[in-house]
């Protein structure tokens, strides 16, 4: 039986995936370690809690020593929005925490690694529609600099160590358990708090603003899956790219409309405007279909239906 950690495991999808890994290997063999956010009863109540702070290596060691840990999904990250306004704690947490996961796990000969890269690792000069897996990588924002970074430090440690360290360049995550903490993808779940709640969001993005999205339940599945592929069968390791739907924050307010009539949005671009314009419209993501079978069940219509049924109850 798997014995895993999930770092950033009361964050907005470290929650979710603990809650899912611990009904597919048993509530005792996942660990969530969260570093300041009160963690839910839904977490305290179903298997172990620690709290660790990934960039202490020490912290790290004591939960890997003390559960036996043989997997790791280091979730624990600083967004694209906090980290432009805090860059040094976006390159402590994001490069020094996963260099700490990543030497831990050499030396604990453990079975696996998994790393949250982001479609930040793109930057206005990478082609904008249907972005290749093999592409211009150049961000602009810090948080996109230490996903690429992080994903070639990754890659070193599979080829220098044989070090099994899989990843995801994920899109904006729509989820209704746990809110995002600080990205500019965030619009999107915070729009449907304001509908049910004021009937009126007003949205830091422009209307006609484009980015590639994903339903939790989809990016959940996604990380597990790829987590059990047939590593024989993997050409790429922590650079997947990984889509569901492309919206704009317009088309998405339109959907939401449509099952509260009264909502209205108004559009107030602030600075992570310029970050969702460096980043693409829509994202090829064949080589995760190839690769290890990757294939997205929620669109946009499905999306919106079961999040305004989620939040009401
Ligand atoms: C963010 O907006 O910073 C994140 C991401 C796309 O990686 N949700």
């Amino acid at each position: 039986m798997r014995k895993i950690l999930v770092t950033g495991g009361c964050g907005q999808i470290g929650s979710e995936l603990v809650m899912e890994l611990r009904g597919k290997y048993g509530g005792n063999n996942v660990v969530a370690a969260g570093y300041k956010r009160n963690p839910s009863k839904t977490l305290l109540n179903s298997g172990p809690v620690e709290f660790i702070d990934v960039t202490n290596r020490r912290t790290v060691e004591d939960v890997i020593r003390k559960y036996e840990i043989d997997t790791i999904y280091h979730m624990a990250a600083i967004l694209s929005a906090v980290g432009e306004k805090n860059p040094e704690l976006c390159w402590n947490v994001n490069i020094n925490g996963l260099r700490n996961i990543l030497e831990i796990a050499r030396e604990y000969d453990l079975i696996r690694v998994f790393f949250p890269s982001s479609i930040a690792v793109f930057g206005p000069g990478t082609p904008q529609y249907n972005t290749p897996q093999e592409t211009i990588l150049r961000p602009t924002t810090m948080y996109g600099i230490t996903k690429v970074s992080g994903e070639l430090l990754c890659e070193w440690y599979f080829k220098r160590f044989g070090l099994d360290v899989r990843g995801i360049r994920y899109p904006g995550i729509i989820s209704s358990e746990t809110p995002p903490g600080g990205g500019t993808t965030d619009y999107a779940v915070a729009i449907f708090h304001e509908a049910i709640q004021q009937k009126r969001y007003t949205c830091f993005l422009k209307e006609d603003t484009v980015l590639p999205m994903m339903y939790m339940p989809d990016c959940i599945r996604a990380t597990v899956e790829l987590m059990e592929a047939d590593l024989v069968r993997l050409k790429h390791h922590s650079n997947f790219n990984l889509t569901a739907m492309s919206f704009s924050a317009g088309q998405l307010a339109r959907e939401i409309k449509k099952h509260i009539p009264e909502f209205t949005c108004v559009y107030k671009p602030d600075f992570r405007q310029e970050i969702a314009e460096s980043w693409p419209r829509s994202i090829d993501d064949s080589a995760a279909r190839e690769e290890w079978g990757w294939s997205p069940k929620y669109d946009l219509r499905m999306t919106v239906e079961d999040m305004l049924e989620r939040l009401r109850r």
